[in-house]
């Protein structure tokens, strides 16, 4: 009997998949839950009798989509790549027309924009859902960034809106305090439609190369605090968590200075100072920088992050080169209170860089690929439930709400006077950084993306001469208008100029 129907089924019972599940069940939604591997599902269902929707465990993938009320919406959180491909296919023939599929792995947006394609041939309907936040935020709140049909959208959107973190509507600040089976009441959602096929999966991976971008700028600014003035992990965590009640209020701030606090279990010593300084990496932030290259946008600062890690996993290489190469032997003689605070607004300036190339290559990527984006409502999402979530996201809504066609985060009059205000300490820096001989590449990189986008010439003159002269690639002139092009035949002295 329809009554008795889940009102949506999930399949892949690993961290996410669990705890998603319960989200669902505790916000009075009742659903089937499957996992290839049945013990994993039955021991699941077994430890959680009492949520307020329920669990329906089921152990085949046709009792699964039979439990399921029409049209039926399956999400699927398995290992993204191949895994969901063979879960779709084992899906596809047991659903009927109209049925939705919503992906919620860390799926390529180039293989959720095939698999909408594939499904819609087959008369089913197919949404692609960034899904952020952990495992902490799967089971009290995620930030949630669908994309695919909005007529599908439409039907899973209650739910979705349902199990997503919430923030003050006011402050814009997280919502916190949901229990098990107590959910968090009111607030705003941090879910919202992001557009068609693969335009939720494509948010999701900014969103995490991004991530990478404030990860690496934190270590960077412990770096330098290390490095340069010597201070203790303990000391350094006081300072994160004094910064993070101020502009750089955010979630991983505040569990950087929890981790810097941290004593070693085994040791006693710092937990930092016992920890392998060798960085994993899963691929999203690769996949943003590998797109910023494919699209022509500069995104330097989330790059040098990703390389950063690749420069980390060489230990074995660099404590070698540690015992030939030299660098500066330098001792701070300075303020170290100023010191300080230059790092503080370093940290700062170059996350603006960082966020104001992110929005620059999702305003190329809707170009590319016919979305129409909402950049404030995306900051919006952000501003819970993420891993990025921080207090500054509520300043981007506000550019954009102030500007809907804002050109660069840059230009927004809040985050220029700022960069304004901090910039000489931002200098002072990265200059310490070159002096002392501490690699600061995020920091660094995005001084260079302020001072190459506010600079109206740059030295590419010289190299379009260059390329001119070596493979005749042609120039524009500056006394004529822009898509004249010129030739000089080199290499002997110039000559005559050639309008091509
Ligand atoms: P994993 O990414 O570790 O995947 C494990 C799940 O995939 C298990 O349920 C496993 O079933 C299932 N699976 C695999 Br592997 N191959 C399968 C196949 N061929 N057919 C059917 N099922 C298969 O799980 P996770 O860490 O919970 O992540 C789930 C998704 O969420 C991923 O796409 C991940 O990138 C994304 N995500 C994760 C996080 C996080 O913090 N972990 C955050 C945000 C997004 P089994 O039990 O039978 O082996």
């Amino acid at each position: 009997m329809a009554k008795n129907k889940s009102e949506i089924g999930l399949i892949g019972l690993a961290v996410m998949g669990q705890n998603l599940a319960l989200n669902v069940a505790d916000h009075g939604f009742r659903i089937s839950v499957y996992n290839r591997t049945t013990d994993t599902m039955k021991k699941f269902v077994a430890e959680n009798p009492n949520t307020p929707g329920g669990l329906v465990g089921c152990e085949t993938l046709e009792d699964f989509v039979a439990s399921l009320k029409r049209p039926r919406k399956v999400i699927i959180l398995v290992k993204a790549g191949g895994a969901t491909d063979a879960v779709i296919d084992g899906l596809v023939p047991l659903l009927q027309k109209g049925d939705i599929v919503i992906d919620g792995g860390n799926a390529k947006w180039t293989d959720t924009i095939r698999r909408e394609r594939d499904l819609k041939a087959k008369g089913l309907r197919f949404i692609g859902s960034g899904v952020s936040g952990g495992e902490e935020g799967a089971r009290f709140g995620p930030s949630l960034m669908p994309g695919g049909d909005p007529k599908a959208y439409a039907f899973l959107e209650p739910v979705w809106n349902a199990i997503a973190a919430k923030v003050d509507a006011k402050t814009g600040r997280p919502l916190g305090g949901a229990e098990p089976g107590k959910p968090v009441e009111g607030g705003v959602p941090c879910c919202t439609y992001i557009g068609p096929d693969g335009a939720g999966h494509y948010v999701k991976m900014v969103h995490n190369g991004i991530e990478y971008g404030d990860m690496q700028m934190i270590c960077e600014a412990y770096d330098l605090m290390r490095g340069v003035l010597g201070m203790t992990a303990p000391e350094i965590g006081k300072v994160f968590a004094k910064w993070n009640t101020g502009m750089l209020d955010s979630f991983l701030i505040e569990i950087t200075a929890d981790i810097l606090q941290q004593a070693d279990p085994v040791t006693g010593k710092p937990f930092v100072d016992v920890v392998l300084d060798t960085a994993g990496q899963k691929g999203t932030g690769k996949w943003t920088s590998v797109n910023a290259l494919d699209m022509g946008v500069p995104a330097p600062t989330v790059a040098e992050a990703v390389f950063s890690r690749c420069l980390s996993a060489v230990k074995e290489e660099r404590v070698a080169a540690s015992k030939i190469l030299t660098g500066p032997k330098k001792k701070f003689d300075g303020n170290k209170a100023a010191f300080v605070k230059a790092i503080h607004d370093a940290l700062y300036c170059s996350k603006i860089c960082s966020y104001a190339q992110g929005f620059q290559l999702m305003r190329e990527a809707q170009k590319e690929y016919q979305w129409k984006l909402d950049f404030g409502a995306i900051a919006q999402i952000w501003r819970g439930g993420c891993i990025i979530r921080a207090a500054f996201l509520q300043k981007i809504t506000e550019a954009f709400a102030a500007q809907p066609d804002l050109a660069n985060l840059l230009l927004d009059p809040y985050f220029n006077s700022t960069i304004k205000k901090a910039q000489a300490n931002w200098r002072k820096v990265v200059a310490a950084a070159v002096e002392y001989g501490i690699p600061a590449p995020t920091f660094g990189s995005a001084l260079s993306y302020y001072d190459g986008y506010r600079a109206a010439r740059l030295p590419a003159n010289l190299l379009q001469g260059q390329r001119d002269f070596f493979g005749a690639h042609t120039y524009e002139r500056v006394d004529q208008p822009r898509g004249k092009f010129f030739h000089i035949d080199w290499p002997e002295k110039v000559r005559p100029q050639i309008e091509i």
